[in-house]
């Protein structure tokens, strides 16, 4: 380091000396993946260096707490030389607390810590598919989709919290006819409506639904159901007026038939 001090009126004078830093140990964490799923294996290195000398891990401290904040896991360990490395299937979502201690040769240490974040899955199923109105040709009908993210085997055994993102189509009689965005939290539902006006007979109603990414289970994505639209009855009498309009012609036809002329 040099060091140069101005002085007046007297002049200038120059110093130089060194000034020896001894750096901390740094650890090098590697996490992979980086956002790892409920099930997956979850790699973990970690390497302790150090600019002067070696470096050793005193202790690597693994937290597990899921998604409710309980702690699922507590693991230590100690004093593992320069590298330490461990692979685990994730069992909760929720978060990895990585906590690790690095101590150099010259009695440096760097206490750290890191977090990573477990995701669960996301299921989405469609719980209905309703239509509702009349049933009658020419009339307007709702067709109601209700969507739910939910799985009950995942919930017995850890959380399965995921918001899924994705998209809905609605098909009648296999044609495209609306198609809709979705973005459904874990363990909710949501209703997703499109109005038709009904043609007569048989129809067949199918939606199909498509989860970006982070779920497994789709053969219940989709749902089909047919409905029968009556046809407006067809009345075998001609429209007849008003009651009282007709007896008052069957009277006007009485009397004028009475007043004929003698
Ligand atoms: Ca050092
Ligand atoms: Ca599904």
């Amino acid at each position: 380091m040099n060091l140069t001090v101005h002085q007046t009126p007297v002049g200038i004078a120059y110093y130089e000396y060194e000034i020896y830093l001894n750096s901390k140990p740094t650890g090098v964490l590697k996490t992979s993946p980086a956002f790892p799923r409920v099930g997956e294996d979850f790699e973990l290195y970690l390497n302790a260096f150090d600019v002067e000398t070696d470096a050793n891990i005193d202790y690597l401290k693994i937290k597990i707490i899921d998604n409710k904040g309980n702690e699922r896991g507590n693991l230590e360990y100690s004093n593992e030389g320069a590298n330490f490395n461990l692979i685990f299937e994730v069992e909760y979502a929720g978060q990895i607390i990585l906590e690790y201690s690095l101590t150099d040769l010259s009695g440096n240490k760097n206490e750290s810590t890191d977090t990573v974040y477990v995701i669960g899955w996301a299921d989405i199923y469609v719980d209905e598919l309703r239509v509702t109105g009349s049933k009658e040709k020419g009339k307007m009908h709702k067709i109601e989709t209700i969507l739910k993210n939910y799985n009950e085997t995942y919930n017995t055994t850890n959380y399965n919290g995921y918001t899924a993102t994705g998209y809905g189509e609605l098909f009648i009689d296999s044609e495209l006819v609306h198609t809709f965005q979705f973005s459904i939290d874990p363990e909710t539902s949501a209703s997703f409506i499109f109005e038709w006006q009904a043609t007569g007979n048989y129809h067949e109603f199918e939606v199909k639904t498509y989860v970006d990414e982070g779920e497994v289970i789709t053969n219940n994505n989709n749902y089909f159901k047919s409905e029968i639209f009556k046809s407006e009855r067809k009345s075998g009498f001609l429209p007849s007026l008003p009651l009282n309009i007709s007896i008052i012609l069957i009277c006007l036809i009485a009397s004028l038939k009475r007043s004929k002329p003698n």
